[in-house]
């Protein structure tokens, strides 16, 4: 290698260094140590400096691959996750991992180069205008034109990035602002007058709230990802287990609550467990926890939860009483309100409310009907449940395959699902796996993917391979956009407009990549499969060949309430 051009001790003040050189020296006292991206004209010489830099760097195949793999690191390991892409087209590639993470508040900053400052505006040689673009899908983002900027605005971002309700924080470079050096001291102190988010529950309504709790017969605790974000996961089922109350969780609430614990309800809304939906219907209190009453999760609005008081814990006040009237509403963090309400919960002999719970559980459980039609994806998220211990980091793609596992593994601990919750984009898995293994090397990373999701961004599996990333992909191939077919199966008539979805051959895709490729069709031989996978070394696509004709149930269809749920087999 080269000898090293640039220092990574700055003088005080960084007086004569340039702005890449500062770029790399503030992103390592952020605590990055691991940065995501693709490179181009617009932000050569900060690659230049990344080329001596002690911050790693991955090279992904596509810059959306790079910022999902950004994002499954944050999901992972709730850090926050950075990125780098070039102007113009290497920029607008950013934009659905920017929408991705700005719908599941997701902590990213995502630097972008821009054309000299002189020429923004001109259209310019890759001149797009990043921070109108990603106005509406970022928490935040910044133009900086001048060295003397740098420093400051990416301290900037990354504490908007990291605080209050998380979200991804686009920083846009102009080229000069990062070739230019400083002559002068800098200083780096934020700026940020108007950006002051609440951490602290005020305790009048803390009281208020538990007040209405312990008053209640038929409780529910309805839990999203903000618990995830907070970290609040162990005052959560502290509060929980005192006062008795039954726990259903979103998507990206997903692990907060060990779902082999008799208070779990399991995952709610359109293809959440007749339990929780049930249960959210007769509750008299929900007890909204990091969660925004997302229409996947209500079902007809004007039905949802028609006996219950709704108090609405969130760190974003925007969120209350946004789609769903809440009688108390606490802003703040999750885990500091919490640990506050523990006090005041009572334990509350709640038998009648939780045998009835039980009994539901026992009559709806998640189902499948084994033994026809080849191998059950609903089987194989299953096996993967037992064989990992329900331990793994599981990343999914959007659709069919995506809800089976939500349904099927098991889960027991936070940050385990890697999934894209708001906006659902199919090709999340694939990268976001590979992000979640950089940043967690030690764990057992699979993607159980969908073959359309899969095909998305398959490009990023050589990346797993040249990284030494042992991530194992397990493609649910049902030959269709299931999810899609699964509509037009039950209201457009069975006309399969565009969803067959014919795969090249994916074990040869795999090998071709580097990767090691393998194919499972016969059900007896499933087990042996994700076992010889399991045991792997390195990479592994592994593709199951799944019964293209099976649905995902119970089913609220769109715009129907949540008791009105179709329950497919259960009925
Ligand atoms: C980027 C993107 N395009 C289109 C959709 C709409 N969509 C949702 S699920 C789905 C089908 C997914 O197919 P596959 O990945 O094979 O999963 P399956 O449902 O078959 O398990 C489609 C097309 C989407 N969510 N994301
Ligand atoms: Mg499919």
């Amino acid at each position: 290698m080269a000898k090293r051009k640039y220092r990574e001790q700055l003088p005080p003040g960084f007086v004569g260094a340039s702005g890449a050189e500062i770029f790399n020296r503030m992103l390592l006292d952020q605590g990055v140590d691991l940065m995501f991206g693709f490179p181009g004209g617009a932000v050569l010489p900060i690659f230049d400096v990344l080329f001596d830099s002690s911050i790693k760097f991955v090279m992904s195949r596509h810059e959306q691959g790079a910022i999902h793999m950004a994002e499954g690191f944050a999901k992972a390991t709730g850090r926050t996750g950075a990125v780098i892409a070039t102007s113009g087209p290497g920029a607008t590639n950013l934009v659905t991992g920017l929408a991705n993470a700005h719908m599941d508040s997701s902590p990213l900053v995502a630097f972008t180069g821009q054309v000299r400052s002189h020429l923004i505006g001109n259209d310019a040689f890759q001149e797009a205008d990043m921070t109108g673009i990603s106005r509406p899908v970022t928490k935040h983002n910044f133009l900086v034109k001048r060295v003397e900027d740098l420093g400051r605005v990416i301290r900037e971002a990354f504490h908007i990035a990291s605080t209050g309700r998380p979200g991804p924080v686009l920083v846009d470079i102009a080229v000069d602002a990062t070739i230019n050096t400083l002559d002068e001291p800098v200083n780096l102190e934020m700026d940020l007058p108007g950006y002051k988010p609440r951490t602290s529950g005020h305790v009048r309504q803390i009281k208020a709230a538990t007040d209405v709790i312990n008053a209640s017969e038929r409780p529910v605790l309805y839990v999203g990802g903000g618990v995830v974000h907070s970290g609040a996961t162990d005052e959560m089922r502290a509060v929980a287990e005192k006062g008795r109350l039954p726990v259903t969780t979103t998507l990206l609430g997903l692990g907060t609550f060990d779902e082999s614990n008799p208070l779990a309800l399991q995952m709610l809304g359109m293809h959440g467990s007749a339990t929780a939906n049930y249960a959210v219907q007769e509750c008299d209190c929900l007890v909204a926890v990091g969660a925004r009453f997302d229409d996947r999760v209500t079902g007809k609005l004007e039905t949802f939860a028609p006996r219950a008081k709704i108090i609405h814990i969130d760190i974003d006040p925007t969120s209350i009483s946004k789609n769903v009237k809440v009688d108390i509403p606490v802003v703040g963090d999750a885990r500091d309100i919490l640990t506050k309400m523990l006090e005041y919960v009572e334990t509350v002999d709640r038998t009648p409310w939780l045998e009835k719970i039980a009994e539901w559980k026992a009559r709806y459980p998640f189902a499948y009907e084994k033994g026809s039609g080849g191998i059950k994806p609903q089987e194989v998220v299953e096996r993967i449940g037992e064989l990992t211990n329900h331990d793994a980091v599981i990343a999914t793609g959007v659709g069919q395959h995506q809800m089976w596992a939500a349904q099927f593994y098991g889960w027991r601990k936070p940050r385990q699902i890697i999934t894209s919750g708001g906006l659902g984009t199919m090709g999340f898995g694939v990268p976001s796996a590979i992000g979640a293994q950089c940043g967690r090397p030690e764990a057992t990373v699979i993607d159980i993917d969908g073959d359309g999701s899969f095909s998305m961004t398959m490009g990023e599996v050589v990346t797993a391979v040249q990284n030494d990333l042992p991530v194992k992909f397990v493609v649910m191939d049902n030959e269709y956009l299931g999810m899609v077919r699964q509509w037009q199966e039950m209201f457009y008539d069975r006309r399969y407009s565009a969803t067959p979805h014919p795969c090249p051959d994916l074990v040869k895709v795999a090998e071709g990549f580097g990767a090691r490729g393998m194919r499972v069709t016969e059900p007896g031989e499933l087990a042996d499969a994700l076992n010889e996978m399991l045991k792997h070394p390195g990479p592994v696509v592994l593709v199951a060949a799944v019964d293209p004709g099976e649905n995902v149930f119970p089913m609220v269809p769109a715009g129907k309430s949540l008791h009105e749920m179709e329950l497919g087999r259960l009925a």
